[in-house]
């Protein structure tokens, strides 16, 4: 009796002991239903957005295209029966009046200054009436001459090269570290811009402390020692409120006892028609007396920044400036207005929020998004 019971309830345990596999089985299946689901959507999703980014980039590539349609010169009947009997013909006022209206289009459409465009297109049209050109590639000399004019003009004022400086000074001076000091208006990009400069001196073996010389704005000096401590470099720091040359003056110092390369001195954002804070800036110049001076601006800035970088300059004298946000649907024309109102060179340009964003300024990355 008690055999058959035995048996009876290891029966009862062991189809428990089954059920309960099952329903396990089952939910094991069901999770891996779920996660399996979850990667599909994950998966559709990236495709989805890679959908999306390869149509922006083809409207985009589009864009350019119609542009470059848009800017080339429409040559007049006259010219067009002189290329047929002659080799050489001579570009007239009627062959270039509608292009060189389209390029002063694309040149304000790209932050050009009005007035420079204006100047930039009167200069050109001087250059080309009456130049003789191949009567078989009028359409292509007359975009190289163009080409040729923006390069020229975008190519004026040398440029720098931040390590390289850096490492010529040291040699020429063990003794002090090459201080830098970034100004321009607010939330142009400063400090942002010092932490790229810091990263890109640590890459190439540079040493260098940061001076958290903004103690106007609210966090500006957690927010530099945020960058600090992600690439571990030292930051001397004072209080809020403080004087912001005298926390210079101790980045300084401690560079100096420490054998670092470089000094890079963040300030406050200041606006050029703020008298007091200019002063100041002056104060910061001449007590840190930079070897160099770097303005940092908005590229999407249009006609406020040649005026910015003129007061600046006017003030503390400017040797570099660098423009930001240039992913920012910015073309960099302004880089043109500077380049033609100023001798004060256009030396990286901001491409993005992360550390590998800052690109040596090229004039074939304006040209290009200008024509
Ligand atoms: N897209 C993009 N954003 C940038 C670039 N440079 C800076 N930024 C962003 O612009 C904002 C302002 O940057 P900051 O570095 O704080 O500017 P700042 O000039 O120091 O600002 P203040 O100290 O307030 O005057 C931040 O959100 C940055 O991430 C760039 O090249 N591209
Ligand atoms: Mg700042």
């Amino acid at each position: 009796m008690f055999d058959s019971l035995k048996k009876k309830f290891s029966d009862f345990v062991n189809s428990f002991k089954k059920k309960e596999e099952k329903i396990e089985e089952e939910e094991i299946k069901e999770e891996e239903k779920v996660e399996k689901s979850e990667e599909l959507k994950e998966e559709e999703e990236a495709k989805r957005q890679e959908e999306v980014k390869e149509s922006r980039e083809e409207k985009q590539e589009a864009k350019k295209e119609e542009k470059k349609e848009s800017i080339k010169p429409n040559i007049s009947t006259a010219t067009k029966i002189k290329r047929v009997l002659l080799k050489k013909v001579k570009i007239k006022d009627e062959d270039i009046s509608d292009m060189l209206e389209d390029l002063k289009i694309s040149l304000i459409e790209s932050d050009v200054n009005y007035e420079v465009a204006e100047k930039f297109t009167d200069n050109l049209k001087r250059l080309l009436v009456g130049r003789e050109v191949d009567s078989k590639n009028v359409e292509e000399e007359i975009n190289n001459l163009v080409k040729e004019a923006l390069l020229q003009t975008l190519s004026k004022s040398g440029s720098i090269d931040i390590v390289e400086f850096v490492k010529k000074k040291r040699k020429e001076n063990k003794e002090e570290p090459v201080k830098i000091l970034f100004l321009g208006p607010n939330g142009a990009g400063k400090t942002t811009t010092i932490a790229k400069v810091a990263k890109m001196l640590i890459d190439s073996g540079l040493t260098c402390t940061l001076s958290a010389s903004d103690t106007f704005r609210a966090a500006a000096i957690e927010q530099l020692a945020m960058h600090a401590e992600r690439l571990k470099v030292p930051i001397i720091k004072g209080n809020y409120g403080s004087d912001p040359a005298s926390v210079a003056f101790d980045a300084i110092a401690y560079s100096k006892a420490h054998g670092i390369d470089a000094v890079l001195i963040d300030t406050a954002g200041r606006q050029e028609t703020n008298k007091s804070l200019i002063e100041e800036m002056k104060k910061i110049v001449r007590v840190a007396k930079p070897d160099l001076k770097i303005f940092v601006g908005e590229g999407i800035a249009g006609n406020a920044l040649l005026n910015q970088v003129k007061e600046f300059d006017e003030a503390i004298k400017i040797d570099g400036i660098i423009l930001t946000k240039l992913d920012c649907d910015a073309k960099g024309g302004n880089t043109l207005s500077i380049l033609s109102e100023t001798s004060i060179p256009v030396i990286y340009f901001g491409t993005g929020e992360a550390y590998d964003k800052l690109i040596k300024y090229e004039p074939k990355i304006v040209i290009e998004n200008i024509i």
